[in-house]
């Protein structure tokens, strides 16, 4: 990490003279990144064909967009869908270790640029950057010049997990009389951030207040960050309208179900190349992730417990045939470990000193807080090994070991490249759509968080159809009265659970 660390400064110095600014890791890695940006495309119809209908009427001209999501390959499509709407876009990656440096150099020189002469977007983001660094880059994507070269914020933001809108928000209360960036910090994120904060105050006074204004909304993309917007709008601290992209059925049930179906077991082979047949998995959480974890390792031929604090979901479990019962019941019998809970302490240090020797331990949640590493580091008893990049053993006093992937952070986007294109088409076209929501009913919408109309649900299911050579049974005239539907009315009622 280090290495790479210098090696990005290096990189950085050499780019202070280019138009186009950026900050990557190997901007030599473009033709590649290419070339799987390329791939990807076939197996993004969503995002294609929306960019079909919307390249000529542009409902993004010129609209300045901030992106915090992981620099993948799909998110490089993602970005030049927004682009080819007219968007002028900053991206920041929403996770240290999730950046694919081959996309992220890619975006940068874009299809008519070279790595000499990029002229893609703006992005800053790399594998294994540090706290500090991901925090600066994150402050970096909100950060656009006008053309007087004058700071100016987004107008939009996509957000995941809802760390720039965190930003937006701590720095518009600081400028607004907020001593919060004054108080003693919880943890190292939380200095950082306040370190981010008062270095732009220094620089400008108005900054957050100026970006408030001009900031029509943001669009979230995940479970964790979906929950900070609602205790934000509870707490009356919500000041921008925001879309709940996460709880679109064609996001949370597609992509945190199918998508971490096959990237959670991705993330652990390329991390161990350990054979999952034969072995007993532990799924914390059987939620929409959960349940697409347990079922990858029981199809893998794992037996699987899990474990669930909400008695719908611990019922769920059971009638799946899974074994449930609490973590600490399971220490004697686990060989992999997988948190997917969006919540923290759910694998603590006394439950690590307890398990088998050479038990994998993962998380698939949003962010580090479900496994205590912090406690893990600290303890002197414990010795780390580091066997590659993103997969540590951690040796205990009486000898067994522990193999801890991606330092606790999502294991499938460290330790892999995340989901799929194809599941990712359907997450990203809501997040496409959500976007024009926000900016075409900017005069209409208030602070709140909204959800996208279900009739358009249906059309980023429809889009998707082809693909998978599906086609639709039609309704008959007598059907949609029998049901009383009406036309152009969504098949199901909002309380219709899927
Ligand atoms: P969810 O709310 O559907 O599921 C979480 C489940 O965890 C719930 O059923 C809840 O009851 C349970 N839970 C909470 N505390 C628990 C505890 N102490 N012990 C056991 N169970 C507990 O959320 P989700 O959509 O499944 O998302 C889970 C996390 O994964 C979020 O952080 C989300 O942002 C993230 N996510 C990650 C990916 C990925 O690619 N890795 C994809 C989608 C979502
Ligand atoms: N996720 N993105 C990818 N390949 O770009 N894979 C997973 C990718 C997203 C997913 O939508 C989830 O909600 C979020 O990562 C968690 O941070």
């Amino acid at each position: 990490m280090k290495k790479q660390t210098k090696q990005t400064k290096q990189t950085k110095q050499k780019q202070t003279k280019q138009k186009l600014p950026h900050r990557v890791a190997d901007i030599s890695l473009a033709q590649l990144g290419r070339k799987e940006i390329q791939a990807a495309e076939k197996e993004m119809p969503g995002l294609m064909k929306i960019r079909d209908q919307h390249k000529k009427n542009k409902p993004l001209r010129n609209v300045r967009i901030s992106g915090s999501l992981h620099m993948t390959v799909q998110t490089a499509v993602l970005i030049e869908t927004l682009s080819v709407l007219g968007a002028k876009l900053r991206w920041a990656s929403c996770n240290i270790y999730s950046t694919q440096d081959e996309a992220a150099a890619a975006v940068v020189v874009g299809q008519k640029g070279s790595s000499k002469d990029p002229r893609g977007v703006s992005v800053f983001a790399w594998k294994g950057e540090t706290i500090r660094e991901y925090w600066s880059q994150t402050l970096e994507a909100l950060s656009f010049l006008d053309a007087k070269g004058k700071l100016e914020g987004p107008e939009l933001i996509v957000d995941d997990g809802g760390d720039a809108t965190l930003l937006v928000h701590k720095g518009y209360e600081l400028e607004q009389g907020s001593s919060w960036v004054k108080t003693t910090s919880q943890s190292e994120e939380e200095k950082e951030i306040k370190r981010v904060l008062l270095q732009r105050y220094k620089e400008d006074k108005g900054f957050w207040t100026r970006t408030m204004k001009q900031l029509k909304g943001v669009s979230e993309e995940t479970t964790t960050g979906v929950q900070r917007l609602y205790q934000m709008e509870k707490e009356k601290k919500l000041y921008i309208p925001a879309v709940n992209v996460n709880d679109s059925v064609t996001k949370s049930k597609f992509d945190n179900y199918y998508g971490c179906k096959e990237s959670v077991v991705d993330g652990i082979k390329r991390a161990t190349d350990t054979m999952i047949a034969g072995k007993t998995a532990v799924v914390c959480g059987f939620g929409d992730v959960g349940k697409g974890c347990a079922k990858a390792f029981r199809s893998q031929g794992a037996r699987v417990i899990v474990s669930e604090v909400d008695p719908i979901c611990a019922l769920q479990a059971a009638m799946e045939g899974y074994s449930v019962r609490p973590v600490e019941k399971a220490l004697s019998e686990g060989d992999i470990y997988v948190t997917t809970t969006g919540n923290c302490d759910i694998i603590t240090l006394a439950h690590m000193k307890k398990m088998k020797d050479q038990a994998i331990v993962c998380n698939m949640g949003h962010f580090d807080t479900e496994i205590q590493v912090d406690a893990l580091d600290k303890d002197p008893s414990v010795v780390k090994e580091p066997i590659k990049a993103q997969v540590d053993r951690y040796v205990f006093k009486d000898g067994h070991a522990i193999i801890l992937l991606a330092s606790g952070r999502l294991a499938n986007l460290g330790c892999a490249t995340g989901h799929s294109s194809f599941v990712m088409s359907m997450s990203f076209s809501n997040q496409v759509i959500a976007q024009i929501y926000l900016w075409e009913k900017q005069k209409k919408l208030s602070p709140t968080v909204y959800l996208l109309p279900k009739l358009l649900d249906e059309e980023i299911a429809r889009l998707h159809l082809e693909h998978v050579h599906a086609s639709l049974t039609v309704l008959s005239k007598k059907q949609r009265d029998y049901l009383g539907l009406k036309q152009n009315h969504p098949f199901k009622p909002d309380r219709y659970r899927y």
